[in-house]
């Protein structure tokens, strides 16, 4: 090894960030979100982070304003109300995909359960054929920490489920740390459904799929939240359910039809 091969090699492009916005949907993440963001920054210093805060009452929203008012690296979309993390994604998504040079757009959650470090790792599969990299906690490297039972069963339950349901070949379908190729993601066309949580997470890795995308699969360490509370309800896991299950019946339908007219 030579005093060169020694050297940190300095990241460019995508790598750097450069391109890339991270989109952070917030409610009640007053106390997470100068640190989830100042990781993000550090992590890939050339990307744009946007916050979309759904009226927090904490005031989550109003920290970020601060925030993006001292770093033109972060931006905040103001949403009217709680609506749900599906709902909130896709608004942020239309706005990081209408600005100019995005190249790809990260997801992530703001309490610091996705390790911001994580990051890197996560995006530099688009820089080969990657069109959808997928944060995945059940594969060789990957897992939770301080997460109670019922948690592991309820995400590794409800991978398993879409998994058999939708023919699906990957091991994490519940998960939300993901990294898009900005052409997938205007291609999958995020239609106007109201998915929450788990049901959001599967429908999109869903819709990837049946376009043909290339998804990998990357280990990550998904770490229980130390500050502010989960907005988990066991709605979400209902809709997910019944959700799947439609999205295979509507497939059987089509299959049936020979439709032409999948997204
Ligand atoms: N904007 C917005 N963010 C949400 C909503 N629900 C959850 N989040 C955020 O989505 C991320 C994951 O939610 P969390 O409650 O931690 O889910 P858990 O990790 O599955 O327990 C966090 O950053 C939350 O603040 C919502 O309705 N609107
Ligand atoms: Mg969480």
């Amino acid at each position: 090894m030579t005093e060169a091969d020694r050297e940190p090699t300095p990241r460019v492009g995508l790598a750097a960030g450069r391109g890339v916005w991270v989109v952070v949907p917030t409610y009640n993440e007053r106390e997470n979100l100068a640190r989830v963001t100042e990781a993000i920054l550090d992590a890939l210093p050339e990307c744009n982070v946007l916050v979309v805060d759904d009226h927090s009452p904490d005031g989550t929203g109003a920290l970020a304003d601060t925030m993006a008012a001292a770093n033109p690296r972060i931006e905040v979309l103001h949403r009217s109300r709680k609506e749900g993390l599906g709902i909130a994604y896709r608004d942020g998504f239309r706005r990081v995909l209408d600005k100019p040079g995005t190249i790809a757009v990260v997801q992530m959650d703001a309490d610091l359960s996705h390790d911001p470090a994580d990051l890197p790792r996560l995006v530099a599969p688009l820089m080969r054929d990657a069109d959808l990299v997928l944060g995945t906690r059940w594969m060789p490297g990957g897992g939770t920490r301080g997460w109670p039972l019922h948690r592991r069963i309820v995400s590794r339950g409800g991978t398993v489920f879409a998994r058999v349901v939708l023919l699906l070949p990957y091991r994490d379908l519940t998960g939300g740390y993901k990294a898009w190729r900005h052409e997938l993601l205007e291609a999958i066309r995020l239609r106007e459904a109201d998915a929450q949580g788990y049901g959001f997470q599967i429908e999109t890795t869903w819709w990837a799929h049946r376009r043909g995308a290339s998804i990998r699969e990357i280990p990550i360490i998904f770490r229980e939240r130390e500050a502010g509370r989960s907005k988990m309800r066991g709605a979400i896991v209902i809709e997910a359910v019944g959700l799947v299950l439609r999205l295979r019946w509507h497939a059987i339908v089509r299959s049936i039809g020979g439709s032409r007219g999948d997204r």
